[in-house]
């Protein structure tokens, strides 16, 4: 494994995101999210968000592909979760989660799947998804998502 996590967030919380070694298009690959406070004390209670402990956002830096997954809780700070990507390139993770006692927290994540980008896959990208009743909107401040960069996610119920 290694760690390939980008971490933008409150002060006091981090998400770190593992990705196996090997990232190939369109194959199946668990990604693994860990939470932590600020001096990497695992944070270990979660509330119920939306009726979920985690969201995750998948979106590709060219906007062709979104994705919303759910995260598992496996215990001692880790969520984790099988995704498939159809296409090589960059792509952010939003991590949307509650640890008990504090405010819901968003942690922007950066992935590259490596390969020809040139990938004629065709996904429908669209800024706000339904999935059964949970309502999504991206708020992007420009075309592109750069690490590092604020960015807005909400979810309604
Ligand atoms: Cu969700």
């Amino acid at each position: 494994m290694h760690d390939a996590s980008d971490t933008k967030t409150n002060a006091a919380i981090q998400a770190k995101l593992t990705v196996p070694e090997t990232v190939a298009v369109n194959a199946p690959v668990l990604l693994e999210i860990n939470v932590q406070d600020a001096t990497g004390k695992p944070i270990n209670k979660f509330d119920v968000s939306h009726e979920q402990l985690m969201h995750l956002i998948v979106v590709s830096d060219d906007l062709r592909f979104f994705g919303h997954l759910h995260p598992r809780y496996e215990g001692n700070r880790r969520f984790t979760v099988k995704a498939q990507l159809p296409r090589s390139g960059e792509y952010t993770r939003f991590s949307d989660y509650k640890p008990t006692g504090q405010p819901t927290q968003v942690s922007t994540l950066k992935t590259q799947v490596p390969g020809d980008s040139a990938s004629s896959l065709v996904v429908n990208f669209k800024r706000s998804q339904t999935f059964t009743n949970t309502k999504v909107n991206l708020e992007l401040p420009t075309e592109t998502v750069k690490a590092g960069e604020e960015v807005a996610v909400t979810l309604q119920s």
